[in-house]
Order: C-alpha cells, then structure tokens, then sequence
C-alpha cells in the first residue's frame, strides 16, 4: 500500500469509529510515516471529534444482542429493575457491582472485563474518555434522553453528553442513630469524639475519607496542596483511633443493628438503612462534603452494543426511573420520572451547593494521596 494509500485507510477508520485519535497516532509512529503525512493525519485528528460524532449518527448497530454485562455500585436498582428489562427484551444481563470508582476501574484497566456499561462518578468520565475505555453514545439508539432534567444536560464532565447519560446523583455526608446520640452532630469533627470510639465508620473510598478531613480543614476536597494533604492525614489518623472500620455499603446492616452510630455514607444508602431503622438520620456537615453524579457509559471494548444502548433507554423511562429512586432513596436526573417518585430529592440550591464539592481527577497528584491512603488502611 502506497503512503497516502495508508493515510487515507487511517483517515477513514478515525471517521467510522474504528480507529480511536489514539489508535491512529500509534500506528502513524509504527509505520514511520513521513512528516507530511503526520500533517495530515494530525488535521484529521483535529476534526475527529466531530467525525467521531458523524460516525456515531451514521453508523448503525445490528439486532439486539441477546446478552449483556453490566458493572454497576452496590444497591443502585430496584428489585425488579433488570428482571424487567431481561423479560422485555429477551437478554440475559450478568450484573456485578462495585464499591468505589477506583475499583471499577482497575477491573476495567486489567482488560477482558467483558462489561458493556459502567456507571462512574463524574470525575471519573474524563479520565475513561482519555484512557479510551469507553465509546461515544449512540443518541439515535436513546431517544429517552429527552427525559433528562437541564441540570444534568451539557455538563462541565462531559460536554454536549458525548459519552455520559446520568443515572443517579447524591451526597456523602454523615449517617447517624438518633436514638444513641444525644445532639445531633453537625462536623466530621465527631469521629474524634472518643466518647464513640468504636462505634464509628468512615467508607473504604480514599477519596471520600481524604476528601471529608480537607473539608474539615476547610480546604478543598481535591487538593493536591502536601501541606494540606499532610494535615488531612494528621487527622485522617487521628480519628481512625475510634473507627471501628473503613467500610461502605456494608455500614447499612451495622447501622441498623446499633453497632455503629455514625457513619461516613451515602445520602441515599443511609435512607435505605432508614427504611428498616427509623432512628437514623443524614446530614451534610458544616464545613461541606461530597455532591456526585452517577453515569452511564458504553466501554470502548462492548461486545453487546445494541443491548447496552437499549439498557440505557430502558432506564431513562419515567417508571422505570421513578422505581430505581424510590429503592435507592437517591437523586433522579430524570424529570420525566419525578410524577411518580415517592420523595424526590430535589437538587441542591445554590445556598446548599455552597458546602457541596464535586470531585476532579487529582492528576499526578494521585501518588501523594494513594500513600496516605495505603498508610491508613495499612496498619
Ligand atoms: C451505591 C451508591 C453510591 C454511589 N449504593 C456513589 N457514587
């Protein structure tokens, strides 16, 4: 093949989709490509965001497939949620679930997961995009976008919602028995309390207990500061004298049976634990906490790309929307769903979003906080 033969072969498999801008970069340096065609192929670069979008509104996907695996957080469906779509649509989903976004995604960096779907915190889009693990949406396949709420259209994570359809959002603050504490704690500065010691939890997510002791501090929970960083671990240290554990999920059971009184977690798995012990109340603490967006996305790698995109329509139905809410007790990005939700959590004002902080991919300065982390959990 001559080498324009070559650089028109690799220009149009950027614009079908696929070749990945990545992809194509790589293999423009094994074939030595001349400096002009790298020219070339870098200009077709430029525009490949917009080829990469015609690709996607051209192409079209086969049949349904007639499996499906989905890799999504702990107690994020209703009972019947993939039952339901199993039924309809005649597709065996193998559903697995995860406990922190950093566990998801060293499954998915391992290679041969076989997920289709994730479903990742909002700061953890970008880094999927530029690690290539996922695939741009194909919207002809989702017309139930359009139930989306303008909150969660367009968002900063993702611009124009190129890859991302929410799913769920929420907070991390503070789970607490009503009925052990005498005042209501409003500070993470309870879990120094040694009048508890024991009796409290933080999650095992280095992001959120790193993240809650630099709110404490007052400084942001994605700094990347080694003076600050090291005054979180101070702390972080300090209170884990009275942890009885770092755990999530989990916490709901132990919450519930009293043998733990306040615990780092989830709004909506703290209503969960509610459900079944009235004695247990949320609250974001004074100095601010974690504020997510939970989306979902098509890996790079799917082998079911029909079905997923198929599964992601299915849940952007206003009932279906409505029941994952009312079992998971979180936020709805779907407007379409709020008819029919039992308590619809209503996104923050602008006064609450004042204590609220998303997280940021922390860069390089992931090895500064992944020290402290294997130290606190360490010993
Ligand atoms: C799991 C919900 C947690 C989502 N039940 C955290 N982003």
């Amino acid at each position: 093949m001559s080498e324009s033969d070559t650089v028109e072969h690799l220009g149009q498999g950027l614009a079908l989709g696929r070749l990945s801008r990545r992809d194509l970069l790589a293999l423009a340096g094994a074939l030595g490509l001349s400096l002009s065609s790298l020219g070339t192929l870098l200009t077709a670069c430029a525009r490949g965001e917009t080829a990469d979008e015609q690709a996607t509104v051209a192409d079209e996907l086969g049949a349904i497939e007639r499996e499906l695996n989905v890799y999504n957080w702990s107690d994020y469906v209703a009972a019947d949620t993939i039952a339901n779509f199993e039924r309809e649509f005649g597709v065996k989903v193998t559903y697995d679930t995860y406990e922190s976004n950093e566990e998801m995604l060293t499954r998915l960096q391992a290679g041969g997961s076989g997920y289709d779907i994730i479903v990742p915190s909002n700061y953890v889009v970008p880094v999927a995009v530029a690690a290539d693990l996922v695939a741009p949406l194909m919207k002809q396949y989702i017309p139930n976008l359009e139930n989306l709420d303008s909150t969660f259209l367009d968002p900063v994570f993702d611009p124009g919602n190129r890859y991302a359809v929410p799913y769920q959002w929420g907070t991390t603050g503070l789970a607490w028995r009503t009925d052990k504490l005498r005042v209501e704690p409003d500070s993470w500065s309870i879990l120094l309390d040694v009048k508890y010691r024991g009796k409290m939890t933080q999650m095992d997510d280095m992001r959120e207990v790193i993240g809650a002791w630099l709110r404490f501090r007052g400084k942001s929970l994605n700094s990347t500061d080694p003076t600050e960083l090291a005054q979180a671990r101070a702390d972080a240290l300090a209170a884990r004298k009275n942890l009885k554990a770092y755990v999530s999920a989990a916490v709901k059971g132990q919450l519930i049976s009293g043998d733990v009184w306040v615990a780092q977690l989830w709004n909506g798995d703290t209503a969960q634990a509610r459900a079944e012990q009235p004695s247990i109340g949320y609250l974001v603490p004074k100095e601010g906490c974690t504020i997510w967006t939970d989306s979902m996305m098509v890996t790079r790698s799917a082998s079911h790309r029909r079905a997923a995109h198929e599964f992601i329509n299915y849940i952007l139905r206003p009932e279906v929307g409505a029941d994952i809410s009312n079992t998971t007790g979180y936020g709805s990005p779907n407007k379409a769903a709020f008819p029919s939700m039992k308590n619809p959590v209503a996104y923050p004002t602008p006064l609450e979003l004042q204590r609220l902080e998303y997280q940021q991919d922390l860069g390089g300065a992931i090895g500064l906080w992944e020290a402290i982390w294997t130290e606190l959990r360490g010993t």
